[in-house]
C-alpha cells in the first residue's frame, strides 16, 4: 500500500524497550514476545477506532472542534470518505496494530434517503476490504451509529415511534452483511440512546420488550447469514440518557436472560463506562467472568475528580495489571475480543503527532499491566490465598453446603452442637495489594 503523506515525519513504531528516550516508539509493548506462553500482541488484540481518532474533532458544549486534519476537505462526502480510508489505515499500519472498529456513519456518509445511505456504505466496504487486504488489518468488530442523528433523539430501538425501530432493522442488517464481508470477528450493540430522560412519558416495559426483539431479530439474520462473529452488548450507566438501559454488566445480564438471549451475547466493558456506573472497571470484569460473558474491552479512562465520559486515553498500569489477572482467569483471555482503544485525545492537542502519542500510552499501558500481572500470576500468591479464603467449603459443612446436601435442619444441629462460629481470618487486603509493587 502507498503510504499517505500524512504521516511522513512519524517513523513507524517500533519496541525499543523502557530505556528508550523515543517517544515514537513502544516501551513495554513488544508484539512478539511471549507471556504465558502467547505472544503480547495476540493476548491484547489492540485496536484503532474509527469515530474518535478519525471523525472527532474535539468539540464541546463550549465551541467548535479544534481538531484540523489536513487530510479533510471540510465535507462530510463520499468522495471524502473514501480518501480518508486510506488516512485509516495508514495510521492503523504505522502503529503495528492490527484491528480496527467502526460505526457505520464513522466510516460512511448518510444519503439523502435510505437506499443512498446503503449504497454509500456498500462503496466503503468495498474500499475497506481492499485495504484490509493490502495490509493484513482486520476488522475487530462493526456497529451501526443509532444515536448521532436526530431521528434517534427519543431512542433507536426502543423509540415510541415504530418508523425508527424499522430503520434502525435496515442500519443492523447491513451492517452485519458488511461486518460478515470484512471478517469482522465480533458485532457491537451500544444501545447509544437507549434509555430515558423522565418516567413521565415513559413505558419502560414495553421499551425492554422492543429491544428484546430487536435484538432477536439480530441474532435470527446473524444466523441466516452465517456470521460467525461474537455478539457483544457494551454497557453504560448514563449519558446521553440520565437512565441508560444497559446500565452495567450485571443488569444487562439480567435482560439478556430475561428474554432468553444469553446464549448469543457476551459483553464489551468500557472502563469509563464502569466508573459511570459507580463501579471499578474490574468489578465489571468479574461479573463478566462469573457468567462466563467476558467478550471484550473498549479501553479508555475517566477522570477520578469529574463524572462524565472523559473518554481519555488509559495510562494507570496497576488497573490494567489487575484487570489482567481477570481476563487471563479465562483460558483463552478475551477470545475474540480485544483492547479497542475507545478514547480521545483532549481538545488542544492539536497535532497528528499526538494521535500517535495518545495509542502508544495505551498499548503501553496495557502492554506494562500484562507484563506485572504475568508476574503476579506465575507466583500463585493470589490464587493461594484466594483458595485458601473459601477452604471450609472444601470439607465437612462447607462441602454438604456446595454439594447441595445441607438443608437449614442439618445446618442448624451443626452450629447449635458447635457454639459458635470458627474465627474468620484475616482477608489481608494490603497484603494482596502491595503484591503488584513487588514487579515493574
Ligand atoms: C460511547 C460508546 C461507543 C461504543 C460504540 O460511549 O463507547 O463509542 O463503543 O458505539
Ligand atoms: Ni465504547
Ligand atoms: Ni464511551
Amino acid at each position: 500500500m502507498a503510504l499517505t503523506p500524512f504521516f511522513k515525519d512519524i517513523p513507524k513504531i517500533r519496541y525499543e524497550g523502557p530505556d528508550s528516550d523515543n517517544a515514537f516508539a513502544y516501551k513495554w509493548f513488544d508484539a512478539n514476545k511471549k507471556v504465558l506462553g502467547r505472544p503480547m500482541k495476540d493476548w491484547m488484540r489492540n485496536a484503532v477506532c474509527y469515530w474518535h481518532t478519525f471523525r472527532g474533532t474535539a468539540l464541546d458544549i463550549f465551541g467548535p472542534g479544534t481538531l484540523v486534519r489536513p487530510w479533510e476537505d471540510g465535507t462530510n462526502s463520499l468522495d471524502m470518505a473514501l480518501k480518508r480510508t486510506e488516512v485509516v489505515f495508514d495510521f492503523v499500519t504505522k502503529l503495528g496494530v492490527e484491528y480496527y472498529c467502526f460505526h457505520d456513519r464513522d466510516a460512511s456518509p448518510e444519503g439523502s434517503d435510505v437506499s443512498e445511505t446503503n449504497s454509500n456504505l456498500w462503496a466503503i466496504a468495498e474500499k475497506l476490504k481492499s485495504l484490509q487486504k493490502a495490509t493484513g488489518v482486520k476488522l475487530l468488530w462493526g456497529t451501526a451509529n443509532m444515536f448521532s442523528h436526530s431521528r434517534y433523539s427519543q431512542g433507536a430501538s426502543t423509540s415510541p415511534n415504530a418508523d425508527v425501530f424499522a430503520h434502525c432493522a435496515n442500519s443492523v442488517k447491513e451492517m452485519l452483511d458488511v461486518s460478515k464481508y470484512l471478517g469482522g470477528e465480533n458485532y457491537v450493540f451500544w444501545g447509544g440512546r437507549e434509555g430515558y430522560n423522565t418516567l413521565l412519558n415513559t413505558d419502560m416495559g414495553r421499551e425492554a420488550d422492543h429491544a428484546a426483539k430487536f435484538f432477536h431479530m439480530a441474532v435470527d439474520y446473524a444466523k441466516k447469514i452465517r456470521f460467525k462473529g461474537q455478539f457483544l452488548i457494551e454497557p453504560k450507566a448514563c449519558e446521553p440518557t440520565k437512565h441508560q438501559y444497559d446500565f452495567d454488566a450485571a443488569t444487562v445480564l439480567g435482560f439478556l436472560r430475561k428474554y432468553g438471549l444469553e446464549k448469543h451475547f457476551k459483553l464489551n466493558i468500557e472502563q469509563n463506562h464502569a466508573t459511570l456506573a459507580g463501579h471499578d472497571f474490574c468489578h465489571e470484569l468479574a461479573v463478566c467472568n462469573a457468567n462466563g460473558a467476558l467478550g471484550s474491552i473498549d479501553s479508555n479512562r475517566g477522570d477520578v475528580m469529574n463524572g462524565w465520559d472523559t473518554d481519555q486515553f488509559p495510562n494507570d498500569y496497576r488497573e490494567c495489571a489487575q484487570a489482567w489477572t481477570l481476563i487471563l482467569a479465562n483460558q483463552d483471555g478475551m477470545g475474540t475480543g480485544g483492547l479497542n482503544y475507545d478514547a480521545k485525545v483532549r481538545r488542544d492537542s492539536y497535532d497528528v503527532e499526538d494521535m500517535f502519542y495518545a495509542h502508544i500510552c495505551g498499548i503501553d499501558t496495557w502492554a506494562r499491566g500484562l507484563r506485572i500481572a504475568e508476574q503476579v500470576i506465575k507466583s500463585g500468591k493470589i490464587d493461594k490465598f484466594v483458595a485458601k479464603r473459601y477452604s471450609s467449603y472444601d470439607k465437612g459443612i462447607g462441602k454438604s453446603i456446595e454439594s447441595g446436601k445441607a438443608t437449614f435442619e442439618s445446618l442448624q444441629k451443626y452450629i447449635v452442637g458447635k457454639g459458635e462460629a470458627d474465627q474468620n481470618a484475616s482477608a489481608r487486603q494490603e497484603y494482596l495489594e502491595n503484591l503488584f509493587n513487588g514487579y515493574c
